[in-house]
């Protein structure tokens, strides 16, 4: 269109920022996978998008872990930062944003809020005491915890081990926001998702909100408080301020700046009441607008399992993606485990979804159809007549099928429900199948070479509107298969969908290539 640039819809979106204290593993690649799909299919929608991902530096649990490891904290996360950052390239995540919390930018931003927030009147200097879990950088309350036979406690919610801590420390006062927090939650039934964290955080909620502990002063790894030497952010405070960070903040003039509020926070199940209760609650305070939708997705399990070193069934990304290819295990997570619910990952699942969805279902269609236009009709899209006349029934009937794909596939994606949009296009893509088995192009050749062509030239158009939609999916795969089908690059949208961008007859093809190969080992390597 010749709209005006700045007039764009914007979309901005997330993913939490990963606490670098050890290596990413296939839990967090599949957050930024699963982002990176929903940010991709935006820009294919025509928005102009902010898609954000980074790490969470601070915090005794990173300065444990850095002790530990002999160095310093800052030594310590500029190593593991770049695995983080390295495994969201791996996965072949195109963020725009890559923020770290120690960069001098977000130290400014997580002060601004600060400032606004003590300006608000809403932290003030006390003794705070409780149970603190170094693991989760939160305290509980000693209900919320169980004493062990050795004397020592664990988190009810969590199970990590607590120590009591004492400080004198501020706080905020997040029981003044109790009822604008449930407010929100009756008037914009969509901040939270799915519905089951929503209620899970209501009944937190009205439950009775604390003041929450907002500094430290026991050690000095975080964001200094400005004005007051001595102490450090609780590093929840810093974390979530990056959100504001990567669109400027404070600076309005920022280029960026129209991505706030964003549109959508992904995160995972366990740190929704960070996201969903404090946050809105420090953007209240500071007189800021809230986030649009904060969705926390489920947990990847490994066989059934929770991933822990102790159980040694930690999956390593990279690992993954050298065995199976990026767009496999991208399009395994996000098919096979319904977006908002826990998944299982095995390696005989992934085989399994590669050989029938990938390879078998939409590789060999493309294969086998290609591979027919190269034959017989001059390696170029074949003529069909004139259209849409010359088209049968079926033809249409795939076609109508394919073409309205872009707004089952717009409302699906509204909804979130990443594995429901694979889910629809395979059932086309099951249909498409039929549609050739029974058309038998192979034996029109010879007795209606026109019939034929009508028949390629229809699965051609199917394979195109698949090519376009899986991209957000299976990036690399897709610009392959629309490469093979000649698509010009610039009309890849789903606004190129149906009618408005139909391959042109005649167009010369290159060789076909296989678009995903089938997985051939022998034996499964070791889980
Ligand atoms: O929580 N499956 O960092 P984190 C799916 N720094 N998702 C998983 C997962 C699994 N097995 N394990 C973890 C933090 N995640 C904070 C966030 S945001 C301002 C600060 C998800 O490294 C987890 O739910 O422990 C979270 O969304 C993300 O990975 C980072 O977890």
């Amino acid at each position: 269109s010749n709209a005006p640039a700045h007039s764009k819809k914007t979309f901005g979106l997330s993913t939490a920022i990963s606490y670098p204290n050890g290596a990413p593993h296939i839990g967090h690649a599949y957050e930024v996978i699963a982002a990176d799909a929903i940010a991709r299919f935006h820009r294919l929608d025509g928005y102009d998008v902010l898609f954000s991902t980074g790490t969470d530096e601070h915090g005794l649990k990173i300065q444990q872990a850095a002790t530990r490891a002999n160095t310093s904290p800052r030594a310590f996360v500029d190593g593991t930062a770049a695995r983080f950052q390295a495994m969201a390239d791996r996965m072949d995540c195109a963020y725009d944003r890559f923020i770290r919390t120690t960069e001098p930018g977000h130290y400014a931003a997580a002060q601004e809020i600060w400032r606004r927030m003590e300006a608000r009147g809403d932290i003030y200097l006390d003794k705070y005491a409780g149970w603190y879990s170094v693991r989760d950088e939160a305290y509980y309350d000693a209900a919320e915890t169980r004493l062990l036979e050795d004397g020592s406690r664990r988190s009810l919610a969590t199970d990590t081990p607590v120590v009591w801590m004492e400080e004198e420390n501020f706080l905020f006062r997040l029981s003044a926001y109790q009822d604008r927090l449930l407010k929100l939650y009756e008037d914009q039934p969509d901040f939270i998702g799915p519905e089951t964290r929503r209620n899970e955080v209501a009944s937190f909620v009205r439950s009775g909100l604390k003041d929450l502990s907002v500094s430290r002063t026991n050690f000095d790894w975080g964001v200094p408080v400005p004005g007051h030497p001595g102490h450090v952010m609780y590093v929840w405070v810093d974390a979530l301020t990056n959100y504001l960070t990567v669109t400027g903040f404070p600076d309005e003039a920022d280029p960026r700046a129209k991505f706030w509020p964003m549109d959508l926070h992904v995160i995972g199940k366990d740190i929704v009441r960070f996201h969903a209760v404090y946050w809105p609650a420090f953007l209240m305070s500071a007189g800021l607008p809230l986030p649009k939708r904060v969705f926390g997705h489920g947990f990847l399990l490994s066989k059934g399992e929770k991933m822990s070193k102790s159980l040694g069934n930690v999956l390593d990304p990279f690992e993954l993606a050298d065995t199976y290819g990026v767009d496999p295990v991208r399009y395994f997570v996000l098919r096979e485990v319904p977006f908002g619910g826990d998944g299982s990952y095995s390696h005989e699942a992934i085989i399994g979804r590669i050989n029938a969805d990938l390879a078998n279902d939409l590789g060999n269609l493309a294969q086998r159809s290609l591979s027919m236009v190269a034959k017989n009709c001059d390696a170029a899209v074949p003529d069909p007549g004139a259209l849409p006349a010359s088209l049968d029934e079926a033809d249409r009937a795939l076609l109508a099928l394919a073409d309205a794909l872009p707004e089952t596939v717009r409302g699906l994606m509204g909804e979130l429900a990443l594995h429901s949009v694979l889910a629809e296009i395979w059932a086309v893509v099951a249909e498409a199948n039929r549609y050739f088995a029974g058309q038998e192009p192979w034996k029109l050749r010879k007795s209606d070479p026109a019939r034929m062509n009508a028949v390629l030239y229809t699965t051609l158009e199917a394979l195109r509107a698949f090519g376009i939609l899986v991209q957000p999916f299976v990036p690399t795969a897709a610009c392959r298969l629309l490469d093979l089908l000649a698509v010009p690059s610039d009309r890849r949208t789903l606004a190129d969908m149906g009618e408005g961008g139909r391959l042109v007859p005649g167009t010369a093809l290159p060789a076909p290539a296989p678009v995903f190969p089938r997985f051939e080992r022998p034996e499964t390597p070791a889980a």
